[in-house]
């Protein structure tokens, strides 16, 4: 499956220059060498960070370089080594050589580390030429060059569980009520920008979790770039089974909407209808005539030949048998990866 993914190159940073340097003292005539080391280049590092989860924040083509190394002095000084240039990365993060192709990392927990390019060894400098032959020498050598090398960044699955919907759906709301995690919840549309990610635990004393991901809302013309769309929908690109969420409490046809966003997701460039889902009603206690709104769903979803159910996040209503669908379907969707 492919999905959220971005090329880059890296250069590490060259050794500094060995330094060709001889003491200078009043009454001694010819003072011997003292001419210091380089420093190390700094090297390229991709570094997990937890609460990333997406690669959007590295821009595709980029160069990114690592500072280079100081030259050696005199008095055998050594050029300070320059500090590694750290990438940041969300967990699940494949790294691949451009070129070759060759898998040169699996990034997967907080703060795992990978260098991607290595930083050149500082030139000698000419104290360390100083032999029994040669008491004077002149020679330093040059900082040994970054290594730079272009890579290919990948993003594997995101979510058990994605929740996707028309902006304003209930998507936010859903996800704070069922996990620790407090996504911005506003009544105006598209509050949600980029996905935010839960852990949800099963009912009863069932040690089971799965992840679940708020997904910015869809619109029509998503799959062609609308309401930033193309970026969202590879976010649902990533996800092992849908939870696809219209608002009851609305007046416009639920049929009319649940088609939108199924339209959106079968026209991305990768078709994503196929993906198991269900469909959730949301806001039922707001909804003045719950009997029709719950046959019209469950009209849209027969059609569809999908499970139906409605729920509250305020209330609590209907959560838990969602939560037995969810469970359900994520275990025997586990080939998704
Ligand atoms: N009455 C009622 N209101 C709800 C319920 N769930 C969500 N809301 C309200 O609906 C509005 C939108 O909720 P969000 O959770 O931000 O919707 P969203 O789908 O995440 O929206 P975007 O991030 O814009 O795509 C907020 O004002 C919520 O308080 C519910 O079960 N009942
Ligand atoms: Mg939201």
């Amino acid at each position: 499956m492919l999905i959220d993914q971005a090329r880059i190159t890296v250069w590490a940073g060259n050794g500094g220059n060995g330094c060709v340097s001889f003491r200078r003292e009043k009454f001694v005539p010819r003072g011997g060498p003292n001419g210091g080391d380089g420093g190390r280049g700094g090297d390229v590092v991709l570094r997990v960070e937890r609460n990333l989860n997406t690669l959007l924040h590295i821009h595709n083509r980029r160069l990114i370089r690592a500072e280079n190394g100081h030259h050696g002095m005199g008095s055998n000084k050594t050029g300070a080594g320059a500090s590694a240039m750290v990438i940041r990365v969300p967990p699940g993060t494949i790294v691949r050589d451009f070129e070759t192709g060759e898998v040169l990392g699996d990034l997967l927990e907080d703060g795992d580390e990978l260098v991607v390019a290595g930083g050149g060894r500082g030139g000698r400098g000419n104290a360390r030429f100083s032999s029994p032959t040669n008491r004077a020498p002149r020679t330093a050598e040059e900082g040994v060059p970054g290594e730079k090398r272009e890579l290919e960044l990948e993003l594997k699955l995101l979510a058990d569980v994605g929740l996707v919907g028309l902006p304003n759906a209930g998507k936010s709301t859903l996800l704070a009520r069922l996990s620790a995690a407090r996504p911005k919840v506003a009544e105006y549309p598209f509050t949600t920008l980029e996905p935010h990610l839960g852990v949800v635990q099963a009912p009863d004393d069932d040690y089971r979790t799965l992840v679940m991901a708020d997904i910015p809302g869809l619109i029509e013309g998503a799959h062609q770039g609308a309401g930033l769309g193309v970026q969202f929908l590879r976010h649902v690109e990533r996800c092992r089974v849908l939870a696809h969420l219209v608002d009851l409490s609305s007046e416009d046809s639920v049929a009319d909407r649940v088609d939108t966003i199924r339209g959106e997701l079968a026209a991305f460039a990768t078709p994503l209808d196929g993906r198991p889902w269900v469909l959730v009603g949301t806001k039922v206690e707001a909804v003045a005539e719950r009997t029709a709104s719950e046959a019209e769903l469950n009209r849209v979803a027969a059609e569809y030949e999908v499970p139906a159910l409605t729920i509250s996040a305020v209330t609590g209503d209907g959560l838990r048998r969602l939560l037995g669908l969810l469970f359900k379907l994520v275990s025997e969707n586990q080939e998704i990866t």
